[in-house]
């Protein structure tokens, strides 16, 4: 049981297993992986797809054309497929301010190249979603950054990127990735709230939506499972990255369900009934103390905790006791429009409402998270 297959779509970021565990205190603890080694290993593993940045394919072999036709092969071999792909606008020391809005023109101009190359290479492999992440795009200093001027810019470059795509008939829809700080002191786009508002003023709005990452909405403090919801809500879950996160501190980019997991469970329980039918992709680090072997079993605790967390969800769905007590808490009844068919404003002043009486009347919340929690440890 809980043995993942391609069904279940779990993808992973070649930068997660192939992270060397560089951090601000300290050097690798683990040698460069080949990307050819990772696209084997993860399929042997059971996933669906594998994700990248442009340069995460130079990992061991610094000639791209050399690296891509090598990665091309693994993929050919395996089956695994690219869903996502994504640009490294943050690594090299030019992007230091940023690329899409650093204070350089001449580095804004460079970005978008940069971007450019590698959707090119995200099309031809039949990726149809394209991360942004703008982790340099920020500032430390009030001062230092026309937080106006920069979101105009940030605006030029993906309407320019858009026009692009929809020029080359490419079938690719972008995500743009909140993160509130790190590496910045803060970064443009820091919640899924801002970026949703951001996406309103684009030229194609249609064709940009969201990858929020669990961690990065717990580091500001927030709800990842409410951000989910309005994401959907809104048609704009495009992608996903799942990973844990134990509140307001850096990112720590845990194996899911690592950090809080009652919010994880409640997220695979809204992405399995919730319509969201993209990949389940993760975006974690395994931990500095673990060695090249380590790797591989962080890699397959993601997808078990989501198949496991998946099986608990369902079980909670069909527990009768769970839907009396959702009834109870009239969870249900928030789905009925407040107003029936035909009916105006005026229509509720002739309503016979107690107040004194609706407000004594209790939700029994208490018993509902009881229940869920019940079945997440497994008593039920
Ligand atoms: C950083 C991130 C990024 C993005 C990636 C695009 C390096 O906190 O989460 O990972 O996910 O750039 O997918
Ligand atoms: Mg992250
Ligand atoms: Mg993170
Ligand atoms: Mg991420």
């Amino acid at each position: 049981a809980y043995a993942p297959t391609p069904e279940d779509k779990f993808s992973f970021g070649l930068w997660t297993v192939g992270w060397q565990a560089a951090d601000p205190f300290g050097v690798a603890t683990r040698p460069a992986l080949d990307p050819v080694e990772s696209v084997h290993r993860l399929a042997e593993l059971g996933a669906y797809g594998v994700t990248f940045h442009d340069d995460d394919l130079l990992a061991t072999e610094p000639d791209r054309d050399k690296a891509v036709k090598r990665f091309k092969a693994a993929l050919e071999t395996t089956g695994l497929r690219v869903p996502m792909a994504t640009t490294n606008l943050f690594t090299h020391p030019v992007f230091k301010d940023g690329g899409l809005t650093s204070n350089d023109r001449d580095i804004r101009r460079y970005a978008l190249t940069k971007v450019r190359r590698n959707l090119d290479l995200a099309a031809e492999l039949g990726a149809q979603t394209y991360v942004v992440w703008g982790g340099r795009e920020g500032a430390e200093s009030d001062a230092a950054k026309d937080v106006r001027a920069a979101l105009a810019r940030y605006k030029e470059g993906l309407d320019l990127l858009a026009e692009y795509v929809v020029a080359q008939g490419y079938d690719i829809r972008f995500a743009l990735e909140p993160k509130p700080n790190e590496p910045r002191g803060d970064i443009l786009l820091p919640t899924i709230g801002h970026a949703l508002g951001f996406i309103s003023q684009l030229e194609r709005s249609e064709l940009f939506g969201l990858n929020p990452e669990v961690g990065h909405e717990q580091m500001a403090g927030l709800n990842f499972v409410h951000g989910i919801a309005q994401a959907l809500w809104q048609g704009k879950l495009f992608h996903l990255d799942l990973n844990g996160q134990h509140g307001p501190k850096y990112d720590q980019d845990l194996i899911f369900g690592h950090g809080d997991l009652t919010s994880a469970f409640f997220l695979v329980d809204l992405l399995e009934q919730g319509g969201y039918t993209g990949p389940r992709h993760f975006d974690y680090k395994p931990l500095r103390t673990e060695d090249p072997d380590d790797v591989w079993v962080s890699a397959a605790a993601n997808m078990r905790t989501y198949l496991i967390l998946k099986a608990k969800a369902e079980a909670f769905r069909k527990d009768p006791e769970v839907a009396d007590a959702l009834a109870a808490s009239r969870v249900p009844d928030l789905s009925t429009p407040t107003l029936a068919p035909g009916e105006t404003l005026d229509d509720l002043a002739a309503d016979d409402f107690d107040v004194e009486a609706a407000g004594k009347r209790g939700y029994h919340f208490t018993r509902l998270n009881q229940l869920a929690l019940e079945h997440l440890l497994g008593t039920r």
